[in-house]
């Protein structure tokens, strides 16, 4: 059989031929026998190692071609998430420093406040310290200081009118009582003087009024007055601490007084 073979073949058999003449004369007869089996067999072994490149090729360019979505995709959603946060850091960020500011604004009002509160203390303490050497130097003169006022009671005797001269000319006036605080203050410090106070009825007949020119509401008249005996005008603090301690006399009479001086107007 491999003898017809070789014949029909023209090649002659040569037992020293090499191996590689071997393989050389199998390609022939491969080329010019009808081998169709195995031709086809050879055929369908380069048809499947192509298709085996081919199928890896597109796995390796279908790797790539996702890969590449993955990246894009994770590059977007990079991208947005960034864009998410930087809109909303901006008007944190703009936020922030708007509070910034106002707290350094605010910091410096308070620091501009504790400046001007430490000024208007020392300022606070010198006046304190003015009043106190003023009262003392009323006080030595022999005025006495009760709510934010001066009281001053004369050691001489004149009628109303001059009294009343008297103490504008210290800067005050006679006396005005308009509560039962003040009655009583004045009667501590009156003890059993009688002074004259600032009250007249000499333009209208019992119509009393303070030398302020406001009307009196509310009196402290001692029992029975005032009864006008006489033409009595003006009025006066009689001399014991009663809380109804007033008398209307003529004003001509002489008599101590007490002026008031608002210390602070
Ligand atoms: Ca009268
Ligand atoms: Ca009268
Ligand atoms: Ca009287």
């Amino acid at each position: 059989m491999n003898e017809d073979i070789y014949a029909n073949s023209g090649i002659t058999t040569d037992n020293t031929s090499t191996h590689s003449d071997d393989s050389n004369n199998y390609e022939d007869i491969y080329d010019n026998e009808d081998v169709p089996e195995i031709s086809v067999t050879r055929h369908h072994k380069g048809t499947m190692t192509s298709g085996m490149d081919t199928s890896g090729s597109r796995c390796y360019r279908l790797a790539t071609v996702c890969l590449g979505l993955l990246c894009v995709l994770l590059l977007t959603a990079i991208t947005v998430l960034w864009v998410k946060l930087t809109a909303e850091r901006d008007p944190l960020q703009t936020r922030y420093n708007k509070l910034t500011t106002e707290r350094d604004q605010l910091q410096t009002i308070c620091n501009n406040l504790t400046a001007e509160t430490e000024k208007l203390q020392m300022r606070c303490s010198n006046l304190t310290k003015e009043r106190d050497e003023l009262l003392q130097r009323f006080s030595d003169l022999g005025w006495i200081y009760l709510n934010s006022s001066l009281y001053y009671i004369s050691t001489e005797k004149k009628n109303w009118i001059e009294s009343r001269q008297d103490c504008r000319e210290r800067g005050a006036d006679l006396v005005i009582i308009k509560s039962r605080e003040k009655q009583e203050f004045i009667a501590s410090i009156l003890g059993h003087t009688e002074a004259w106070i600032g009250l007249t009825d000499s333009e209208t007949e019992e119509v009393w009024k303070w030398v302020d020119g406001s009307g009196l509401t509310t009196g402290f008249w001692n029992t029975g007055e005032p009864n006008n005996g006489g033409d009595e005008d003006c009025a006066q603090f009689l001399g014991y601490p009663d809380k109804r301690s007033w008398n209307d006399r003529r004003c001509s009479v002489s008599s101590q007084w007490i002026c008031e001086k608002r210390f602070f107007e």
